[in-house]
């Protein structure tokens, strides 16, 4: 039998029959990156992939998140080596399949806050279904895709967001593809949370992977990450430090103010696409965001009816139930 006890204020106690005693959680040390850190990431020198991750390292510090809170999840690709890089829960699954893989563990611990990680092969071209599922169903999860406009780990294909004319061994003679455009896939697909960012400024991304994290739904982050090896430059244009320039979208401050007037406001889902449609390299930060309820609270809901109506019996008492029924 278990038994627990309760002070009587005098330093003696009472016995109580049938509740297990509380057992003292130690006081936690602080997060640190050694503590977060676990391979060392083998990426090329130079992969903007390395930024993501840093970046990613100091959000977990700064939040101080316990380990055992997150999960960090990824299809195939360079990029999605992330979780072997993150001392924590983890998996690295089957090329464009970490949405479904978030999403049962999404909706089965609605405790943990699932991140996942990911290139725009493994996104947008073999999960590109998967990722409109998971957004119009609004799954309570963090997806950052590091986009590199190549099919990186294979050695240079042509990806779905590569621009026509891109030289690669799927396209020879330069790509004639129209690519997605992953803002307005996005807000097509019912994505709650939707921004971008670039891995040349770790302070954006941060602000970035916050907001996302704090988002009560399926937030998408789209990061531009330079592929060194097999697209090297390509984001220079919005890269300060290379001559470009990184355009920041004002969002609406509500103030009342005339200039206010010109802010984005990121629940206008128009305006959003109207950000989308600028020409590369576009602007960045939040262009959209919307507080719709997500499948893990609508699901709660229907389970905890369900139990009222059914008595609370149990699951096998259930199953039981419905084979007795086809007897
Ligand atoms: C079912 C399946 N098809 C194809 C592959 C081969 N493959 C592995 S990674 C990849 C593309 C990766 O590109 P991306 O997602 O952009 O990641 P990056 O390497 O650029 O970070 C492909 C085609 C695979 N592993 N599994
Ligand atoms: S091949 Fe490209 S994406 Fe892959 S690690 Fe090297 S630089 Fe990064
Ligand atoms: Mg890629």
């Amino acid at each position: 039998m278990n038994e627990t006890t309760t002070g009587n204020g005098d330093g003696s106690a009472t016995v109580a029959a049938g509740v297990a005693p509380a057992i003292a959680e130690p006081p936690r040390e602080k997060l640190t990156k050694k503590a977060i850190t676990a391979d060392l990431p083998t990426w090329c020198p130079g992969c903007g992939d390395f930024a993501v991750l840093a970046s990613f390292y100091k959000v977990l510090e700064k939040r101080n998140l316990e380990h055992e809170k997150i999960v960090t999840l990824a299809g195939i690709g360079c990029s999605s080596r992330f979780p072997y890089f993150v001392n924590g829960h983890g998996a690295h699954y089957i090329h464009g399949r970490a949405v479904p893989l978030a999403s049962g563990i999404s909706l089965a611990r609605p405790d943990l806050h699932v991140f996942l990680f990911g290139g725009d092969g493994d996104g947008f071209s073999i999960g590109g279904n998967h990722l409109d599922h998971g957004a119009r169903k609004n799954i309570n999860m963090t997806y950052f895709i590091m986009d590199n406009f190549v099919y990186g780990l294979t050695k240079k294909q042509t990806s779905p967001t590569s621009p026509i004319g891109f030289k690669s061994k799927t396209d020879p003679t330069g790509a004639i593809d129209q690519p997605v455009n992953p803002m307005k896939k996005l807000i097509s697909a019912g994505a709650t949370f939707i921004a971008r960012t670039h891995a040349a400024n770790v302070a954006h991304m941060m602000q970035l992977i916050e907001r996302a994290f704090d988002h009560q739904g399926f937030s998408v982050i789209e990061c531009l990450s330079e592929c060194v090896e097999f697209f090297p430059d390509v984001f220079d244009p919005a890269n300060p430090k290379k001559g470009g320039s990184f355009e920041v979208i004002q969002e609406k401050k509500w103030d009342g103010t005339p200039e206010d007037e010109l802010r984005h406001d990121v629940t206008d889902e128009l305006a959003a696409y109207k950000l989308a449609q600028l020409p590369f390299p576009g602007v960045f930060g939040v262009f959209y965001e919307t507080d719709r309820p997500t499948k893990n609270a609508l699901e709660k809901k229907w389970i905890e009816t369900t139990r009222e109506k059914t008595g609370g019996a149990s699951d096998l008492q259930i199953l039981q139930k419905t084979f007795d029924r086809m007897k």
